[in-house]
Order: structure tokens, then sequence, then C-alpha cells
């Protein structure tokens, strides 16, 4: 922070005309001074009855001024521009001043009151200020007690309004609304010669519940929590249309193909849209997650899905399904991911499509010798995955492309060796095969125990 520290040496008085100062500020900073009747900020306080005004650019989550100095007593307005070409920004302060969400080329001003005390300022939307988007306003001048922070200062700097893993019972059903994430394969679609997998795909921000007890607001990929499953083989050309009906900036990055980034991943404006066109070239289990900053929010937030595409001559199986772990670190209740604890890493639960435990709840059906398919990606953001299931083992392992075990010419069923579970690190995928040798509850688990304990845990019911 020092070493950002840009001095602001506005001139006081009733000079108009600063251009030493803004000279020296290198084009960001525009100070005025003018006598105003009354300067009674939103601290209540009279001041010098005198206003400054500083010109402040979002960019490249930071602001152009780190540290703006204000005479003590001043009232202080803040003319906010957001000079980024694809995110939304904003700036909140500590006293309760605060701008719109600003869009791309947006202005706003921002009347801060009063300046008496330091006053500490960030963007909320979700991540930026832990990518540095702060600002602090020092009054010059002040007396001794100037930077002394209230509780009440503290808590809201830090953002925090509690957290919604307080009010969170693993153990206990899902509400009465919940829908469990259909974690059947979807069917291939047959392809006409020359045809193009093409859908569409939303992105919203809206309520759901995320576990029994907790409700946030997820961003979303086509309403759920991961995002649609879209299925294909090589040479597939699939064209995606994303519409961003968010608040805030959003893109798409499907691992699924390759090209250069730079257009198509860009994040799009709220209200804006892309087409986004790639090529399967190569099996696997693909990732596809938000391209916005900070990812492992957006991530965090549900913005991930997979792209299932098939080697070739896959031999068919009596059921698939698809099963994405994935984390969440819980805001406030009816709030989104907490930005700090996606940082820190150590999430309230880890979840098969989205939900902790939903197939507990809603177990997924086999038969007593049944071939059954289970493609797994890891969609993080942050942990790992040991994908393991009681009570059986994998006679085929297929992992990023190539089979581990089974496969081609030597089929699981009839070799020897055996797996007990598919390891992924973050955007790994892969799929095992097994057969279940008797009726009973075959758990499905990240052996990452403490991972298993926090929700990656379902259940295979099978049946004779
Ligand atoms: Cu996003």
């Amino acid at each position: 922070m020092i070493g950002r520290l840009l001095r602001v040496r506005c001139a006081v008085a009733k000079r108009l005309g600063t251009k030493g100062a803004a000279v020296l500020l290198a084009l960001f900073l525009v100070v005025v001074v003018v006598a105003a009747g009354t300067a009674m900020g939103l601290t209540g306080k009279a001041g010098t009855g005198k206003t400054t005004y500083v010109d402040v650019s979002m960019q490249h989550m930071r602001y152009s001024l780190p540290t703006i100095e204000v005479p003590a007593g001043n009232r202080l307005v803040i003319n906010l521009r957001n000079d980024d070409d694809d995110m939304v920004h904003d700036l909140v302060l500590d006293n309760g001043a605060h701008s719109e969400r600003l869009a791309p080329g947006q202005s706003a001003q921002v009347d801060v009151g009063v300046v008496d005390h330091t006053l500490h300022g960030w963007c909320s939307i979700s991540g930026h200020r832990q990518m540095g988007m702060e600002l602090e306003v020092v009054p010059r001048g002040a007396s001794s007690d100037d930077g002394a922070m209230s509780g009440h200062d503290m808590a809201a700097m830090s953002g925090h309004d509690g957290s919604a893993a307080d009010d969170m019972d693993l153990m206990a059903d899902p509400g009465p609304d919940f829908t469990p994430y259909d974690a059947v394969l979807p069917p291939l679609q047959p392809l006409a010669h020359g045809e193009v997998r093409k859908s569409t795909i939303t992105i919203n921000e809206e309520t759901k519940e995320v576990a029994p007890g907790v409700e946030q607001k997820v961003w979303t990929f086509g309403d759920t929590m991961p995002g649609p499953v879209l299925h294909g083989q090589v040479g597939d050309t699939f064209e995606v249309t994303l519409v961003n009906h968010g608040t805030e900036a959003h893109g798409i990055d499907f691992h699924a193909g390759s090209l250069a980034p730079d257009t198509v991943m860009k994040p799009i404006p709220p209200g804006g849209s892309v087409v986004y066109r790639f090529t399967a070239e190569r099996a696997g289990i693909w990732m596809y997650h938000c391209s916005s900053m900070p990812m492992s929010v957006h991530i965090a937030n549900g913005m991930f899905g997979a792209v299932v595409i098939e080697p070739p001559d896959l031999p068919k199986v009596d059921r698939s399904y698809v099963v994405l772990q994935s984390e969440q670190y819980f805001g406030p209740q009816g709030g989104s991911a907490d930005p700090d604890k996606v940082m820190a890493g150590v999430p309230d639960t880890v979840d098969f499509n989205g939900y902790p435990r939903q197939y507990d709840h809603f177990p997924l059906p086999a038969k007593v010798g049944e071939r059954v398919r289970v493609w797994v990606l890891d969609a993080g953001p942050s942990r790992a995955t040991a994908f393991h299931v009681v009570g059986t083992q994998f006679d085929t392992v297929y992992s990023e492309g190539a089979y581990l075990l089974g496969g081609g010419g030597d089929s699981g069923a009839t070799g020897s060796g055996g797996s007990q579970a598919l390891g992924l690190m973050p955007a790994q995928g892969g799929f095992v095969e097994m057969t279940f040798p008797e009726p009973g509850h075959y758990p499905f688990v990240s052996h990452v125990m403490t991972d298993a304990e926090r929700g990656a845990h379902g259940l295979f019911e099978v049946t004779n």
C-alpha cells in the first residue's frame, strides 16, 4: 500500500485551478476547492465549509488514487469513472457512502461527506477487494485521534456479516422445494453431417438453497449449479450463445476446445452476450467456468460445468452418471461466496453436483451386475479429489484422455488389475467403471476424508 501511495497535495483556500497538483498526479486528479455554504457530511459533523473534488478512475482492479488526502474538515466529492472495458466496479466507503455499480464507461459522483478521520473504501464486486481494489481517504492536519477505528468501522471494513455456515446442519434433510441436480449423463443427440451442436446458456444471479439451512445468491450458467452438461463426440463443433443476465461481468472458458482466449473468453458486461464456437478435437470430460476475475470466487459461487466428449468406440454401458466436485465458501445468509474464505481455502462444504450429500437423500439407482460408468470432474476451485466408491472396485479407469486401467483391447472386465480411487486435481476429469456384486447401499465419496465429511458423499442404491 505504501508503495502505491500517491500523495494528493490539494490546493486549499479559494484558489481555483490546481494544475500543478493535477500534473503531479498524472491525469487522474482534479482538485477543485470551492467555498460551499455549509458542508455537513455523512458524519453529520460541521466542517470547514469547503469541498474537495477528486477524479478517480477504476481500471485493472485498481483505483487510480489509492490514497486521497483531504484537508481535515473538508467535504469530499469523488467523481468516479469506470475505465475498464469489460468489468463492472463500484466504490463503497466504511462511512456508508457508496456509488452504484458502474458498467464500463459509466461515471458517478460519490459524496463522501466531511472528512475528519481516515476512511477506507473498496469495490464491493465479489473478490475485487481481495485483488487489491481498495483506497484510503486521509484527512490532512487532523487531530491526533485521526485514524482510530471503532469496532463498527472494523466490522464495516471486513465486509463480514456473519456466515450462513452457522445456520447449516449438514446432516439435516434438504428443504421441501429442493430438487437434486440430475446426475444422469444427457443422451448423445444424433447429429447430421456438418451439423453444429448449438445451445444458449444464460447467466443468472439467483438465490437458491445450497445446503440444508443455507441460501446463497449463486451465479449460474443456465439456472443450475453446476451448469448444463454438454455431450458430444470427437470432431463435433459446438456453438454456445452466452447471455449475461447478471449484475456484474461474467464470461466463459471452455476447456473442450482450443482457441485464442483474447476475444471469446473476455468478460461480458451485464446485458451483453457472446457466441463461443469451438470444435472438440479430443476426448475427455472438460471443465467450463466463468472467465471473470477473480475466477476462484466466480467458480466457488456456482459458475462451472462440464463438456463430455466421448472417446471413439466408447463401449456402451448400462448407466452413465456425471459427478462434478466443487467447494462452497458461504457468505452471509442470502449473500454470495465469501472471497476471504475462498482465498483462505477452507470450504464450508465440498459438494457433488453443487449441494452437499444430495445423493444421500436422492440415491443414484443401479442394478446388480450392471456396468456403471461415472464421469468425474474436479471443478475446484481449489481442492483435489480422490473419487472412491465404497464396497466396489473400478475395473476401468480413464483419466485426462487416457485409460489408466482397461479400455482398448484390454477391457478391465477381463484383466486382473483394479483401482480404488480416481485422483483428480482441479480442472482434471475422467471416468470410472464398476459393477455391483449384490444389492445394497454403496457410498461414493472423495477419499480426502475431511471433504467427504464436508459433503462430498453420495449413495448408489443397488437392487436386484
Ligand atoms: Cu462470473
